[in-house]
């Protein structure tokens, strides 16, 4: 798994699984969006690469990581969709919002999986600043996007 020095976003599409027929949500955070924005492009360009159809992959946006929540739980109660991946950046602020939203995020997410019985990718960035965030949507670090999607695709297989 990621470390500082490896991430997900490296590894070959080699004993992926036959996902040509699986269904993906794909809920984004609109705060942050230049961050969120390259985590859906890194996100989305996994599926296709590894044989999703750009038909079966559906596209929802909320305010901020604290909606994905319910993002992800409307999309995930959907039951032909077999996987849900849930984008967010939270930038650590000077006040405790990152706190309550990083433990709301991680929790909520956590108990739709399973309500749910099905993944339900937790994509959120939680950075102490910009340039952090930055080199995980596509920079030195990778594209976290890339492995949200990864993520979703071995537990579609499982
Ligand atoms: C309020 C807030 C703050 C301070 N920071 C972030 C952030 O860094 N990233 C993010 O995704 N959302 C942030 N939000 C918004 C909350 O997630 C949420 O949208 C609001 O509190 C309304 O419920």
């Amino acid at each position: 798994m990621a470390t500082n020095l490896k991430n997900l976003s490296e590894h070959s599409n080699a004993n992926m699984v036959d996902i040509s027929a699986a269904k993906f949500g794909i809920v984004v955070s609109e705060w942050n969006d230049q961050i969120t924005e390259a985590l859906y492009s890194g996100a989305i360009q996994t599926l296709i690469e590894n044989g999703a159809k750009k038909e079966n992959i559906i596209r929802k946006q909320v305010p901020g990581s604290f909606e994905l929540i319910l993002g992800g739980q409307w999309l995930a109660q959907q039951e032909e969709i077999d996987a849900v991946i849930c984008l967010g950046c939270v930038i650590q602020g000077e006040t405790r919002h990152f706190d309550f939203i990083c433990d709301a995020v991680a929790q909520g997410i956590k108990d739709v999986n399973l309500k749910y019985n099905k993944p339900v990718v937790f994509g959120v960035l939680t950075t102490d600043d910009l340039k952090q965030a930055l080199d995980r949507a596509g920079g030195k670090h990778g594209n976290k996007g890339d492995e949200a999607a990864f993520t979703a695709i071995k537990m579609v297989g499982f």
